[in-house]
């Protein structure tokens, strides 16, 4: 049965984890993977999760199953977060959330739906994107392309290139989008390349799918959502796939969420009853833990201010993390100017090291980054920026 069977290539961003767990350097530094640190090098418990824990245990709850499509309190609440409090879409009852195994699994059962509907349709994702995004796409059985996104010159967007390829896609495409802190570049598109973003969506008719895996890492948790919004006022329908993973450091809860705008509740619960179909045939129901804790976390005024607090911590320090990056780098008398780092937003940046670079970075200095260049800056600590930015400088 298994004689024939090849070894698939690692996940190059866990792969890559396996390493750096194997380094027995006391110095190492793990820039790779896309996860927060805090000040002490661990991934944080937020204190409102611990409360809500706490909360949960103390209440001896059964373990029944789930709906299909999850806890509706907690569905409820991710379609405030993203649409905001007085959305019309919800309340005109236009908007589908199922709970979801992470942002992933959002991605997943949204791209099963979509084939679907649109069995021969063309996926396009940005260049470049997340490794996970073609793979995805590509295992539901969809061609995947890339439309231009980053420009390394100007180290922003290459706005020009972006919308020729969206408008020369074949129409009724699915576009795959960063709403926030793109993943691996840090470069957003501002307001005004959204809404002509959006103008050739419509004119080509392609169908938007919006993800938001780390909501309230860039600019705060509504200053994020802004293209969700703009797209909501657009009267387009579109799929949005969530995540907290980063967002309540939940990482290994899988928690997360797809949520689809339709045209009336009519269709809502048509598209509803889909959706379903393709979850049973998954995984029947989701896990009750993750989404009971954000969702009373998200429910309970004192336990919300708490999370945005801690929230707008994180967020700041990597916000700090970068400054220290750029103005320790100049002070140092690097060859290059890095200052573009304080203007990238979210947890990476696209560093511009090389390929060679990052293997000497590993090799020489046991610090840990993706071969493109991106480094995880939310990994960067008070301990560990000075070997680190020693270290870049060296290599360049
Ligand atoms: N989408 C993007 C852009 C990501 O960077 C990630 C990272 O993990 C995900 C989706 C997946 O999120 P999750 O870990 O919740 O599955
Ligand atoms: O890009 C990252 O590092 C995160 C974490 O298959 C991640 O999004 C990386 C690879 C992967 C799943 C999650």
């Amino acid at each position: 049965l298994f004689s024939a069977v090849e070894m698939a290539p690692r996940d190059p961003i866990l792969g890559l984890n396996e390493a750096f767990n194997a380094d027995t350097r006391s110095t190492k530094v793990n820039l790779g993977v896309g996860v927060y640190y805090n000040e002490e090098g661990r991934i944080p418990l937020l204190r409102a999760v611990a409360e809500a824990e706490k909360a949960r245990l103390a209440a001896h709850a059964p373990r029944g199953y789930l709906p299909i499509e999850g806890l509706s309190s907690y569905d409820s609440a991710v379609q405030k977060l993203l649409f905001g409090e007085g959305s019309s879409l919800l309340a005109e009852g236009r908007v589908v959330t199922t709970q979801s195994l992470g942002g992933t699994g959002a991605l997943k059962t949204g791209a099963d739906f979509l084939k679907r509907l649109l069995p021969t349709a063309v996926v396009a994702i940005s260049n470049p994107s997340w490794e996970n995004h073609r793979a995805l796409f590509e295992s539901a059985g969809f061609p995947v392309q890339n439309y231009r996104y980053y420009d390394a010159d100007s180290q922003g967007v290459d706005r020009a290139g972006m919308l020729a390829d969206l408008k020369a896609l074949p129409a009724r495409s699915i576009i795959v989008l960063h709403a926030c802190c793109h993943n691996p570049t840090g470069v957003d598109l501002s307001l005004d390349d959204w809404k002509a973003v959006l103008d050739v969506l419509r004119e080509r008719e392609h169908v938007p799918f919006l993800d938001i895996a780390y909501q309230g890492f860039g600019d705060g948790i509504d200053q994020d959502a802004e293209a969700v919004r703009l797209f909501a006022e657009s009267g387009l329908q579109f799929f949005v796939s969530s995540s907290f993973s980063k967002s309540f450091s939940l990482y290994g809860e899988r928690v997360g969420a797809l949520s689809i705008v339709t045209d009336s509740p009519e269709e809502t619960s048509r598209v509803l009853s889909q959706v379903k179909r393709v979850i049973r045939t998954n995984y029947s129901n989701p896990p009750t833990h993750g989404a009971t804790i954000v969702g009373n976390v998200l429910n309970s005024p004192e336990l919300r201010s708490l999370w945005e607090a801690e929230l707008t911590e994180m967020r700041e320090r990597i916000r700090g993390m970068r400054m220290a990056m750029v103005q320790g780098l100049a002070e140092m008398g690097a060859s290059r100017d890095f200052s573009f780092v304080a203007r990238q937003r979210g947890m990476f940046s696209y560093s511009g090291l090389s390929p060679e670079q990052v293997e000497r970075l590993r090799t020489e200095f046991g610090i840990y980054a993706i071969g493109t260049g991106r480094i995880c800056v939310a990994a960067l600590n008070r301990n560990n920026l000075g070997p680190v930015l020693n270290a870049i400088k060296a290599v360049i």
